[in-house]
């Protein structure tokens, strides 16, 4: 493959841009730095969806004209880009002619070989979803991401044939295991193709919604926003014919979060083969960041804005922390304190550390120059055989969209240079004159893995590595030009002048951060999620974001030390202002405690009286709220998110130990 092209959804421009949305654009960002690195021709696209029912609601509300709310929007995360080091080649707005003009020839050629055609369509339509919802989508009655009732309407629409393409889809996903990962995604698109999916309702009568691209057929109708929308990744490229599109399209890798897989799983494809278009290559699905275990919402309070987060962290720490600590596919857990010990532990100690040692002793014993590395002793030769395929595991982790572990393997590296140093001892060696001429030899290779560290974390940290590169006396340049950029060892210029600068990551004081944060609070408790926890307080793992001093051991004594208990939940209310938590009283046998869960997505406070759960019984006491919560519950976290408490099989009296 030497041509890639990736894209994020366009987003919608009814929301100012958030940590979600900077994600998807900054994976895109990682991963188009890394295949250009890799010297493929390499396109990245991202833009604004502006058009539909919500954004002309949001601007009448607004008081001003759907296009000038849309510009004012759309501006907002054009200009947020840069600032987390996100460079897309092309940025598309369908509000723009170029984007239109796609759209009414595409849709025109749908019409001309009958696969559009005019009925009359009855549905569930939720305004927040901008899309008719089938009744198994429903819970209890509402859109399950909106909360609301979605109305009843019975429309004059123009429908899209979809129904007749299910078959070959579902063979074509079975047949290419590659074209929707991560697989459970896969199996969700199968599975909602197992049972008819009917027709697409793709217009809305113009009377109703005047916000939208006028049918070319019929401009009593507006094209269906999704329709539009999902057309832009080809309207971008210039439309099919062009030289972009033949030399792009092929290899359309679309980045998207779980939310919006049905309409890329299920209608996309189907558009592309019904207008004669070949399939985009591949969709990739990621989880949801959630911060304390909740979407974020407005009314919960709970937005984390990018913009936050790079004044106090460096837009490299904030991409590196959300590249390392979210599991592609898995839901992750934001909290900021997480986000500060990851970049104090892996980029101000681990990497941070390694470069000031090295600059500092070749500063000290070699007069500021690269030296050059003379015979290869045990140790070095132990720590080649430990990087010498370094980077062929990490592309092979990033081919596989597994940035997490990518970036792992790196800093792998990186703590096992941190400890050949330690053991090599230079500053011992250069007191020995037998020996000191090996000092060249160790600071050499310390130095090399520390350029390969850089070249290879580039993708994730643009800025910081580029200023590791210049501080090693390398002439950064553009990558992949040159031999500074270089995979294979050895690349380190020898005699090069070291430029010790500023410290990388200055380290983040997490007391004052955590007294910050609790006097943001009005005095009162961290709510969970700024709270830093190996477990929460509903128990749900916290991915990827923890590891233990000892590299996840625990001996048995340290287990023994947790005291976990059975209870009886007697009560549960909710926690005014706070969306998820419940308060239980909790009967432990020989007393009852009150314990505030973060579990009230997931459970309603009717479903808890009576169940048999186990608690963290000698958790020291915490102020949640106002209210002091004293144990912590268990419960398990699946792939998607869900909670399920922890209960036993058995009627076991309330207090009884569970070892
Ligand atoms: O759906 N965690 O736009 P949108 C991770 N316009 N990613 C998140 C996230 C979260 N909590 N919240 C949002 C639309 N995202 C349509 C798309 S495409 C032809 C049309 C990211 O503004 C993620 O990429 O609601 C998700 O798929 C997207 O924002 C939804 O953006």
């Amino acid at each position: 493959m030497d041509s890639v092209y990736l894209t994020t959804p366009i987003f919608y421009v009814n929301a100012d841009p958030h940590l979600g949305h900077a994600y998807t654009a900054i994976l895109g960002d990682v991963f188009s730095r890394y295949h250009r690195q890799r010297g493929r021709r390499t396109r990245y696209l991202t833009g604004t969806d502006e058009h539909g029912e919500k954004v002309a609601q949001s601007a009448a509300r607004a008081g001003i004209t759907p296009q000038q709310f849309a510009d004012d929007v759309s501006r907002k995360f054009r200009e947020a880009w840069p600032g987390v080091l996100v460079e897309p080649d092309d940025f598309i707005r369908t509000t723009e002619p170029r984007h239109e003009a796609v759209v009414s020839r595409i849709v025109e050629q749908l019409h001309d070989r009958g696969e559009i055609y005019k009925g009359a369509y009855r549905g569930l339509y939720c305004v927040g979803c901008e899309r008719y919802l089938t009744p198994k989508e429903l819970k209890e009655g509402k859109c399950p991401d909106h909360g609301i009732e979605p109305k009843e309407l019975v429309e004059e629409n123009y429908l899209f044939r979809m129904e007749k393409h299910r078959e070959w889809l579902r063979d074509h996903i079975l047949a290419n295991p590659g074209f929707i990962e991560p697989e459970r995604y896969r199996n969700e698109v199968l599975a909602m193709l197992r049972d008819p999916i009917g027709d697409l309702s793709i217009s809305r009568p113009r009377s109703r919604v005047s916000w939208g691209i006028p049918l070319p057929f019929d401009a009593d109708h507006v094209l269906y926003v999704w329709f539009d929308a999902l057309l832009n990744y080809v309207s971008a490229l210039g439309g099919p014919g062009t030289e972009l599109f033949d030399t792009y399209w092929p290899s359309a890798t679309h980045l998207i979060a779980k939310d919006i897989l049905k309409p890329h799983g299920i209608f996309w494809p189907i558009m592309l083969r019904a207008a004669g278009l070949p399939l985009f290559r591949q969709l990739r699905v990621h989880g949801y960041w959630l911060v304390d275990a909740s979407k974020m919402s407005k009314t919960v309070g709970n937005v984390v804005r990018p913009h936050q987060m790079v004044d106090r962290y460096g837009a490299d720490a904030f991409r590196y922390f959300l590249m390392r600590d979210m599991v592609f596919g898995q839901d992750a857990d934001f909290s900021e304190v997480a986000l500060a010990k990851r970049r104090n532990a892996d980029l101000a100690n681990d990497l941070g550390n390694l470069l000031s040692r090295v600059s500092n002793m070749v500063k000290r014993y070699c007069g500021g120059r690269i030296p050059a590395p003379g015979t290869p002793g045990r140790l070095e030769q132990n720590l080649l055989e430990a990087v010498r395929d370094l980077p062929a595991r990490v592309d092979k982790l990033m081919e596989a969209f597994q940035t997490h572990a990518a970036i792992e393997e790196v800093l792998q590296a990186v703590r096992r240079t941190n400890q050949y140093l330690q053991e090599a001892a230079p500053w011992k060696v250069v007191k020995d004159p037998e020996r000191s001429g090996e000092v060249g030899t160790i600071l050499y290779h310390a130095a090399e893995v520390l350029r390969l560290a850089a070249v290879l974390l580039y993708p994730v940290i643009p800025r910081k590595a580029v200023e590791l590169l210049a501080q090693l006396g390398c002439d950064a340049g553009t990558p992949p030009a040159g031999s500074t950029w270089s995979l294979a060892w050895g690349n380190l210029p020898v005699g090069a002048e070291i430029r010790p600068g500023n410290v990388l990551f200055p380290k983040i004081d997490l007391k004052a951060l955590q007294k910050e944060i609790d006097g943001d609070q009005g005095g009162g408790a961290p709510p969970p999620d700024r709270v830093e926890r190996k477990t929460r307080t509903d128990g749900a793992h916290d991915k990827g974001a923890t590891r233990t001093e000892t590299g996840g051991v625990i001996t048995f004594e340290q287990f023994q030390q947790v005291a976990l208990r059975v209870a009886v939940v007697l009560e549960a209310e909710r926690i005014p202002k706070a969306r998820n938590l419940l308060k239980l009283r909790l009967d432990l046998g020989d007393e009852t405690r009150t314990v505030v869960a973060g579990i009230a997505q997931h459970y309603t406070p009717e479903q808890l009286p009576g169940k048999r759960i186990v608690v963290v019984a000698n958790l020291k006491p915490a102020r949640i709220r106002g209210v002091e919560s004293q144990g912590m519950i268990l419960a398990a976290e699946d792939t998607d998110g869900r909670l399920s408490l922890v209960t036993l099989d058995r009627d076991v009296s309330p207090g009884s130990g569970v070892r």
